[in-house]
């Protein structure tokens, strides 16, 4: 029988990827939109491709039950976020309530009307903070300390989700994905910043690309691929909680550096630092372990890190 999924965040570079991947496997696939003042370009990344579209919010729990009972959906994937970093120190109240709250609130709409439905729920790396084991990688037993307000909800969003498949015995599974990026990531997160403002550099529309701390380290994967993680780790018949990452780490400097010799120019003759980008407290370091879901459920990477530039970059070419 055709299986349908519900996703919020719908609208995002990890929703839209979602769905085209769920369409691809025969999904009946509905999605959550938040009501926003300027409707055009909202749907951009999703336009076209056959979802539904319900208008709905985490903080109305209202609307989660009557969505719920509209599509009565086998899956949910609660994508939905504040997902910025640096911004959730300017709203922490709304990040802690949309990333915190609004897990409570999915949980709780989902137990009441069916709790046999599977729910995933996006956890990030940024819970880990600044701990790191003494192999230099995190995994999902090392501590949690986490260094923003977006950091701190997504670990009540993580925790709510263990509490309910143990109080209730709910299908719920935390995917605890390390920085994923696209060609469909926002133009403010780094990789994409940076990408952008190099080609606007070589094509001769400015001079420089004013970033923040060059020295902090990610491990950076496709979000295409950790899509496919999510599906495959919501679909394990034992619900847990896993790790989804490259296991490589760069820092900015090196990404600024692989991006503008991609185009043939040296980052440092155009890249500035601007104390405007700096966070109250920053996470200095992010390498994952996800040898369990290779291991257990065969997932791998298809992209490299050096695929993923060259598909940014050539995406910007065409656009700028
Ligand atoms: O920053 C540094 C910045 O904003 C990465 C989200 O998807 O991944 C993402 O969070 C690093 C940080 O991502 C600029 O200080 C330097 O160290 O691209 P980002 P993020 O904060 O790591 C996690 C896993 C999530 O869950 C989040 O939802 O880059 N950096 N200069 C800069 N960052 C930005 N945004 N802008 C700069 O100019």
């Amino acid at each position: 029988m055709r299986k349908t999924a519900l996703i919020t965040g719908v609208a995002g570079q990890d929703g839209s990827y979602l769905s085209e991947l769920l369409i691809s496997k025969g999904y009946d696939v509905h999605g959550i939109v938040r009501r926003n003042s300027v409707p055009e370009n909202q749907d951009s990344r999703i336009k076209g491709m056959g979802i539904t579209t319900h208008y709905g919010d985490l903080l109305d729990p209202y609307s989660l039950t009557r969505i719920l009972q509209e599509v009565n959906p086998d899956e949910v994937y609660n994508l939905g976020a504040q997902s910025h970093v640096r911004i959730s120190f300017d709203v922490p109240s709304f990040t802690i309530q949309t990333n915190a709250l609004g897990v409570l609130n999915l949980l709780e709409a989902v137990r009441q009307f069916n709790p046999k439905i599977k729910v995933y729920q996006a956890s990030s790396s940024e819970m880990f903070g600044n701990t790191v084991d003494e192999d230099g990688y995190q995994r999902k037993t090392t501590p949690m300390n986490p260094t923003s307000p977006y950091g701190c909800a997504k670990v009540m969003g993580y925790n709510l989700m263990r509490h309910y498949r143990a109080a209730y015995g709910m299908h719920c599974c935390n995917g605890i994905l390390f920085n994923h990026e696209s060609p469909r990531r926002g133009s403010n997160f780094v990789t994409n910043k940076i990408v952008k403002g190099a080609v606007e550099i070589h094509k001769g529309l400015r001079n420089e690309l004013a970033l923040g701390n060059l020295d902090a380290s990610r491990d950076w994967g496709h979000s295409k691929d950790y899509v496919r993680a999510m599906h495959m780790l919501l679909n394990n018949e034992e619900p847990s909680d896993w790790v989804v990452a490259t296991g490589e780490s760069r820092t900015i400097r090196q990404m600024c550096e692989t991006t503008f010799a991609h185009l043939d120019m040296d980052y440092r003759e155009y890249v500035t630092v601007d104390p405007q980008y700096f966070r109250p407290q920053e996470l200095d370091f992010l390498r994952g372990d996800s040898s369990e879901i290779r291991e257990k459920l065969g997932w791998k990477p298809e992209y490299t890190f050096e695929s993923m530039v060259e598909e940014m970059v050539d995406h910007w070419s065409e656009l700028v």
